[in-house]
């Protein structure tokens, strides 16, 4: 007898700055409702926002999205397939932080704490370490789950005073 994967909630933070963005989290919100074992349950307005950490580079205003999913895969197999779609969007890992036509980041899954875990070379931490300082991933998660909570930062919209001034704009329909 094989034991059943419990079934979880994950969120994942999309975000585009090169050749028509939101067109490219449109068609990657397409490919997240393809995903194995896996189910899309909603997506965020697209919000237009100013580059964050990316130093004295000028880059392009990105358009970033939440999406959530209820999942079987493993934390390690959903990254896996999110890398695998953002190779498929033509993706080039230019280095940390450079432009990008579509980045997934894997932000939540459940309430789970994984401390830098090693992925085929790419390290995995959940949450997401950075996520409660980027308004561009606040904001979008707060409006398709109020209540989330982030492991070890407490309720997510209880850090959008935190990031107030980061530059950030829904994107009409
Ligand atoms: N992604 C980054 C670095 N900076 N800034 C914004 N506004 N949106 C992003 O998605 C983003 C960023 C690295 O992945
Ligand atoms: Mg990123
Ligand atoms: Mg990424």
């Amino acid at each position: 007898m094989t034991d059943t994967p419990p079934t979880r909630r994950a969120f994942v933070a999309l975000g585009a700055n090169l050749e028509d963005p939101a067109a490219q989290l449109k068609a990657a919100a397409a490919a997240l409702a393809e995903l194995p074992d896996s189910r899309l349950l909603r997506v965020s307005s697209l919000y237009r926002s100013a580059p964050v950490d990316v130093g004295n580079e000028r880059q392009p205003d990105y358009v970033n999205a939440v999406a959530e999913l209820a999942t079987t895969l493993s934390p390690h197999a959903l990254l896996n397939e999110l890398f695998a779609i953002e190779a498929r969007f033509g993706r080039r890992r230019a280095g940390r932080n450079a432009p990008r036509t579509l980045d997934l980041d894997l932000l939540l899954v459940d309430q789970l704490c994984l401390d830098e875990v090693c992925v085929d070379d790419v390290l995995l931490s959940l949450p997401h370490p950075r996520m409660h300082l980027r308004a561009f991933v606040i904001q979008p998660l707060v409006e398709i789950a109020p209540d989330s909570r982030i492991p070890r930062r407490g309720l997510a919209a209880a850090w959008l005073p935190a990031v107030a001034s980061q530059r950030i704009e829904r994107l009409a329909e």
